[in-house]
């Protein structure tokens, strides 16, 4: 039995979304977003940096977003949601399957990290500023690919659980203007998901 090590208002929601997009059985150990949880001994046995999502299975355990959702998209059910190799959504595919770690998360997390995490007091409004201005600027990369589509390949695909969960997040950080229709529509139907629902509400 698939087994995912989650955390509320993570990146494991992109893993559990996935997980029940496709209908597939798992089991979910919940652990706070607190180092009390993720830097236990425990848990570092898991992950050495004390991070999640964390995916076990049949004797492996395995770590980073992006190499567990293809996994379960390759070895256990793809549900149409990778392109074949051959096909031409393919290399788009890969794009944006590896834009959301490779251009979005790190001025993602800086932004998070300069607006929510950091006492007011040590939040820096310089490095906030060329976090948003990088973000904002692959925002407009997503927009201009989303001309005329509904999702970002075309249909909905694997993509959508790494760049789209991530366009989701700068959406309800106040990253997503009112230039980014594309994006503002791309957002709301993710958000339709009952998958979708699923993952961000579990607690
Ligand atoms: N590139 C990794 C990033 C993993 C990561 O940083 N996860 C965050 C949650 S979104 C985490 O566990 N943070 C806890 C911490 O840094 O202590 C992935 O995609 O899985």
């Amino acid at each position: 039995m698939l087994k995912l090590h989650f955390a509320p208002h993570s990146r494991a929601e992109r893993v559990l979304w996935l997980l029940e997009e496709l209908e597939l059985p798992y089991e979910l150990n919940i652990m706070k977003f607190h180092p009390e949880d993720l830097k236990s001994d425990e848990h570092r046995k898991r992950h050495p940096l004390g991070r999640i999502p964390v995916l076990e299975d049949d004797g492996i355990s395995i770590y980073e977003s992006g190499a567990i959702i293809d996994y379960i998209l390759e070895k256990h059910k793809n549900g149409g949601l990778k392109p074949s190799v051959n096909s031409s959504e393919y290399p788009y595919y890969l794009q944006w399957f590896h834009f959301c770690e490779g251009m979005i998360a790190q001025p993602m997390n800086t932004i998070v990290v300069h607006t929510l995490l950091l006492p007011p007091d040590r939040r820096d409004d310089v490095v906030l500023g060329q976090a948003k201005r990088l973000a904002s600027k692959s925002l407009m990369a997503i927009e201009e690919s989303l001309n005329g589509k509904d999702y970002l390949i075309g249909s909905f695909s694997g993509v959508e659980f790494m760049t789209g969960h991530c366009c989701t997040k700068l959406y309800d950080l106040g990253c997503v203007s009112d230039e980014m229709p594309n994006i503002q529509s791309y957002v709301k139907k993710i958000k339709d998901r009952p998958a979708f629902q699923v993952a961000i509400n579990t607690k």
